[in-house]
């Protein structure tokens, strides 16, 4: 099994993205399965272009975008993409959509298809703060979601699994915010490793429940 795993540069003033630095740690091989690692940009223009042209030469079983979801407490493994575009700040080319479709001939939404719910199960197994989410925002990281999603979609790649993940702040960053959630680097490299071994256990995805109030 070959998986392409993306994380997203710093953005937003922060100087590190957590979400890269845990990908980047990761090793390029787990029990077997190939891991392959690509920094995109926190750019709305820029990110899914990138992310297209390596799903065509890398030529994935999974792919897995990897964004930082500050404030967040758990590690989040994402239900579903919605076809919109609002930024609350610019991204890194400086450019704020306000709601824009992320492609006009897409359906309003799109669900992942990694198993979630296996995902959480082994996650909660390593004492990893996990849930499913039902959003992933409207910012970069749900339009490189949505963008996986449909490009799979409209290309027929239905052999292909992918999906996204929200991880936390790292410590470094939380210094001077107070009463925020924050999850070490390690921890976080250890869940993104339990989450890809998940995606090989678990062809079809297990039946449980992960769903929530709010
Ligand atoms: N998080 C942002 C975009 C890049 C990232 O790491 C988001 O949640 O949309």
């Amino acid at each position: 099994m070959k998986v392409l795993i993306t994380g997203f540069d710093p953005f937003g003033g922060e100087k590190i993205n957590p979400a890269w630095e845990a990908v980047r740690a990761l090793p390029d091989n787990i029990d077997g399965i190939e891991v392959i690692k690509l920094q995109i940009p926190t750019v709305f223009k820029k990110s899914a272009k990138k992310l297209f042209e390596n799903i065509d030469s890398v030529k994935p079983d999974v792919v897995i975008c990897v964004g930082q979801a500050g404030g967040r407490y758990e590690f989040c493994v994402e239900r579903v993409a919605i076809n919109l575009d609002d930024g609350r700040i610019p991204d890194n080319d400086g450019y704020q959509p306000v709601d824009t479709p992320v492609f006009e001939d897409g359906d309003t939404a799109y669900f992942t298809s990694l198993p979630i719910k296996g995902m959480i199960e082994e996650l909660k197994k390593a004492s990893i703060p996990a849930a499913v989410s039902n959003t992933a925002g409207t910012y970069v990281c749900n339009h490189i979601m949505y963008s996986l999603l449909y490009y799979l979609n409209k290309n027929k790649l239905d052999n292909i699994r992918g999906g996204f993940i929200h991880v936390p702040y790292i410590p470094e960053q939380v210094i001077e915010k107070k009463n925020t959630p924050y999850m070490e680097l390690s921890r976080i490299t250890k869940a993104l490793e339990v989450s890809i071994k998940a995606v090989k256990t678990y062809e079809k995805d297990i039946v449980v429940s992960g769903g929530k109030e709010f």
